[in-house]
């Protein structure tokens, strides 16, 4: 019998996920439960290093719980569950910190670009890829379903993973990210040299997971092609139509050249309403079950506490291991000697 992968990946508590979080995350995720044991983290903790609203983000919390159920993540198969549920991920942050450089988290470009759009800066924007690091290492995760926007992350999260192995002893996996050949950078319709994202970029270039049909149409309609009218996959030379390519690619499992030789001398008109029907036929079950699942935070919450109950267990002999390789005592049980 060969043994299942573990696979671990986050994902914000934010307000509206998009289709760059669909395709270089959800859809990723559910993929995995045909290989391995995925940890999916709702990573509420990453949440509070920008501003928010705490009400919000109990909302968002919840709501990104029914929509990674909505998306087929299947609570039998996946532990799906809140960072904050396990203390152990702000444990292994606080731990890691010590075998992370101050250069190496100025280096990261995520906090170059996120600090630009702050007016309060907060520390936890800094450290936070440590936090990242210790998720992904507590449950010896090999695989790391991510988009490409992670690519530095998990290149952290290797390095820091090597110096504690080399410094403390054989501790962790060295984990490895999956990044898709199609769809790790969804870009913003309006903007298509940025990515997607509901943070920066012209919202009209957004669309959200749970963004009616008509506004999905509607979208799509106003996307901003290229010069020229061939349906050709080049994002340098042709980044609007590009990146509609890989989003038909995404929503209907086609290869990029069959979308290509489908629609060749189609048109961008046609191909634009094209692209727009897939990702409304990819979206409405999804948007059907989110809905029916969101009516029943009773539920969500339970199927959370599982989740966490099962994070917990598996996080801890790792956790004990770090803090017994780096020295800590080990607290005995009252009365014993
Ligand atoms: N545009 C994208 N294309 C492909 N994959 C993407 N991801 C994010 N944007 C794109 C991937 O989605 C997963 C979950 O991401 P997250 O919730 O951590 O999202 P985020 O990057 O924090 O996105 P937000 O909330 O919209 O804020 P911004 O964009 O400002 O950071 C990750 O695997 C990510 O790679």
């Amino acid at each position: 019998m060969t043994s299942r992968p573990r696979i671990f990946s986050g994902i914000r508590a934010s307000g509206d996920k998009t289709l760059g979080n669909y395709s270089g995350g959800f859809r990723q995720y559910v993929a995995t439960q045909e290989h391995g044991d995925a940890f999916i983290c709702i990573v509420d903790l990453h949440s509070i290093t920008t501003a928010y609203e705490p009400e919000g983000l109990r909302e968002a919390t919840l709501s990104l719980a029914a929509l990674l159920f909505a998306t087929g993540l299947d609570p039998e198969r996946s532990t799906v569950f809140a960072q904050s549920h396990v203390a152990a991920h702000a444990e292994a942050a606080w731990l890691l910190s010590a075998v992370t450089s101050f250069g190496e988290l100025r280096r990261m470009t995520q906090f170059k670009d996120k600090s630009e759009q702050q007016e309060f800066i907060s520390a936890g924007l800094f450290t936070y890829p440590v936090l990242m690091a210790g998720d992904i290492l507590l449950y010896q995760a090999a695989l790391v379903p991510v988009g490409d926007d992670q690519r530095q992350h998990i290149e952290l999260a290797r390095d820091v993973a090597e110096r504690f192995n080399q410094r403390y002893g054989d501790t962790f996996t060295i984990p490895e990210g999956v990044i898709p050949d199609e769809g790790a950078r969804i870009k913003n319709l309006q903007e298509p040299e940025r990515l997607m994202s509901t943070t920066a970029g012209a919202p009209q270039g957004v669309v959200r997971m749970i963004d009616r049909p008509d506004v999905v149409r509607k979208k799509f309609k106003t996307a901003v092609t290229d010069s020229g009218s061939e349906i050709r996959h080049a994002p340098e030379e042709k980044p609007g139509i590009s990146n509609l390519i890989e989003i038909m690619s995404v929503a209907t499992g086609d290869p990029i050249a069959s979308i290509e030789s489908r629609y060749d001398g189609g048109g961008y008109g046609r191909f634009k309403d094209d692209v727009a029907e897939a990702v409304v036929a990819l979206l409405e079950p999804i948007q059907q079950r989110y809905e029916s699942l969101r009516d029943d935070p009773g539920e969500l919450r339970r199927l959370l506490t599982v989740g966490a109950d099962k994070a917990r267990a598996t996080s801890e002999p790792t956790l004990r291991a770090m803090y017994d390789r780096m020295g800590f005592v080990t607290p005995g049980a009252a009365g014993s000697a």
